[in-house]
């Protein structure tokens, strides 16, 4: 099979520089050897490739924006090249990746003391701890800020109560970043990181999904959990997780169109080939509109993306703008890769290719780090200086 190439219609690899190619260049061999021939295996098997973790931290993935601490310290745009061709092998492990740097490495790294920086960072870079995020619950997911956990002062401690669901990688991870209400502070939203081993800290995986199957998706269950006020993060409010969101969203900006390249791909591909009434399909007007459509879209979005990535490299991004892209890339992803299903008819529906699972994780990307509406809300309070959420 020839090497993947990304479609670069407008020219955007002129814009990066050597070191980002090569970023991009590795990654993309990784997964074409280490992750494509597999994944759909695992997928079905509903099985997270963990024998993957260490190689994710010798390539410098786990907390790569990070400077110091044994992370790679690169440039966002390097970063979201990484999540773009991670997500063309599956969402699964860019989601796992996303969540590890962008939503529990980047809170130690911003809020963290010096000491939970020391403790933590470097064995996460290389995969030997692992973290998960905790802000959802199961009567809050878009508005995380009616969340009911709390985690109550009792002297020099913090007692954590209450449960966070569909938590990305909760039954592996040897810490979780939980956002609770602390009623001694007005109830406001504070960080903690509470490690595996804190006793009435436990988790429950959620079996049975449709989507994201080689990732784990679990509950996060607390009773009555000591944590030592020492464990809690420097950052009051909800700007502290939504901080973190900022970063995965960004990634996740990127990811969503190396899950739609591997979808516009293998389109491609099968329409070149698969005949009907003795002429390719690729050779229909209507194949090829939903071809130039999907370049299209593949297009808009990496050029929302670079520029983005730039801005961020400048630390001039704004949430809405991340908003935007997350929204854009992913609801786009998810048109493509249903419009690939349909040129492959039939055979869409099968794992012999890899559109139906890309299909089904865009769902959850669709839905993950704020929904669909929720962003079109986020951007619509931009423009009218009204806030419609409520
Ligand atoms: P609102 O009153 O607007 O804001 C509260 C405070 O937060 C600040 N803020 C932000 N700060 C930084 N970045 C952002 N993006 C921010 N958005 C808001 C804001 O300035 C304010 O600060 P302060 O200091 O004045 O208190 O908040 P709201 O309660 O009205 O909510 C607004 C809304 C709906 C947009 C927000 O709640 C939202 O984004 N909801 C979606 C929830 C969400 O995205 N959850 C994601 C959970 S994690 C996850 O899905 C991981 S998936 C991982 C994977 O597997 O890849
Ligand atoms: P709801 O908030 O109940 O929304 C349901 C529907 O109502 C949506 O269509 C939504 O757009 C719409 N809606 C809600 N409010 C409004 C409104 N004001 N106006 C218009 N429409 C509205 N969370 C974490 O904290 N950590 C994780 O690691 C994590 N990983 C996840 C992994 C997977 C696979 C999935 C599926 C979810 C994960 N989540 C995680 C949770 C995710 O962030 C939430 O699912 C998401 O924020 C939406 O919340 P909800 O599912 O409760 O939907």
């Amino acid at each position: 099979m020839k090497p993947f190439e990304s479609p670069d219609f407008m020219c955007i690899d002129d814009h990066l520089t050597d070191d980002e190619k090569m970023i991009r260049e590795t990654v993309r061999q990784f997964v074409s050897k280490e992750v494509v021939p597999h994944v759909d295996d695992w997928f079905m098997k509903h099985e997270f490739p963990k024998h993957l973790i260490p190689m994710f931290g010798e390539l410098g993935m786990l907390g790569a924006t990070i400077q110091g601490y044994g992370c790679a310290g690169l440039n966002y745009t390097s970063y979201g090249l990484i999540m773009q061709e991670l997500e063309r092998g599956d969402s699964g492990l860019r989601s796992f990746v996303s969540v590890q740097g962008a939503l529990c490495m980047f809170p130690i790294a911003a809020f963290g003391t010096e000491e939970h920086k020391k403790k933590y960072l470097p064995k996460m870079a290389k995969g030997e701890l692992l973290g998960c995020f905790g802000l959802t619950e199961p009567d809050f997911g878009s508005n995380p800020g009616g969340m009911i956990t709390t985690a109550r002062k009792d002297g020099n401690e913090y007692v954590l109560n209450g449960a966070k669901m569909w938590i990305t990688s909760g039954g592996i991870a040897d810490l979780a970043i939980v956002w609770a209400k602390v009623p001694e502070d007005n109830n406001k939203v504070h960080g903690f990181i509470v490690d595996r081993d804190r006793k009435g800290f436990s988790t429950r995986d959620i079996a049975k999904k449709f989507s994201l199957n080689a990732s784990i998706t679990s509950e996060l269950i607390f009773e009555d959990c000591r944590v030592p006020a020492s464990q809690m993060l420097e950052v009051t409010g909800l700007r502290g997780p939504f901080a973190c969101l900022n970063n995965a969203r960004y990634g996740i900006s990127w990811g969503a169109l190396g899950a739609a390249m591997a979808c516009y791909d293998t389109a491609l591909n099968y329409a070149k080939t698969r005949i009907q009434f003795d002429k390719p399909i690729a050779s229909f007007q209507l194949v090829q509109a939903k071809l130039a459509e999907m370049y299209t879209e593949i297009t808009k979005g990496q050029l929302l993306a670079y520029h983005l990535g730039r801005l961020k490299d400048q630390g001039k991004a704004t949430p809405t703008q991340i908003s935007m892209a997350k929204m854009n890339n992913v609801s786009w992803a998810l048109k493509i890769s249903r419009t690939a299903r349909d040129i492959l008819g039939a055979s869409g529906i099968t794992h012999e290719y890899p559109i139906g699972r890309h299909m089904m994780n865009l769902e959850s990307v669709n839905t993950y780090e704020g929904t669909e509406d929720i962003h079109r809300l986020v951007i619509g309070e931009h423009i009218t200086g009204i806030p419609a959420y409520r």
